[in-house]
């Protein structure tokens, strides 16, 4: 339960207080439907670029469980984001960070009333 006080389904969903996450590694989630929208703070060490994948059902997503992926920087700006990638409806993104920048990368549904399990996978893509 966040300040504004509206219930949420799990912790991420709280944009006060969002998920951190490594810069490598990988999380899970449900989007829950009625526009739910799952944040994930990161914090990158270093410039190296990095690859974000969010997927779902058996990793190709399909149906309605098709993936929108933002990456947003402190002042909320959308730096990176990605739809549909490689022929499937999951979605992907390469970034390059600024040293020390903190990122907030946000997991939802292209149908915002859509609902499904997801994988939001952190990789060095290089
Ligand atoms: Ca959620
Ligand atoms: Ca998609």
């Amino acid at each position: 339960m966040g300040p504004s006080g509206i219930a949420h389904d799990e912790a991420r969903d709280d944009t006060n207080e969002p998920t951190w996450v490594p810069t490598s590694g990988i999380a899970s989630g449900t989007i829950a439907g009625g526009g739910d929208v799952d944040k994930f703070t990161i914090r990158p060490q270093g410039t190296q670029p990095i690859r974000i994948t969010l997927t779902s059902g058996a990793h190709r997503c399909g149906g309605t469980n098709d993936t929108l992926l933002e990456v947003r920087d402190a002042a909320d700006a959308v730096v990176a984001s990605n739809d549909d990638v490689d022929g499937t409806l999951c979605s992907a993104v390469v970034f390059t960070p600024v040293s020390n920048a903190v990122y907030t990368v946000h997991a939802k549904a292209f149908i915002s009333s859509a609902s499904f399990n997801y994988l939001l996978k952190l990789d060095r893509a290089f």
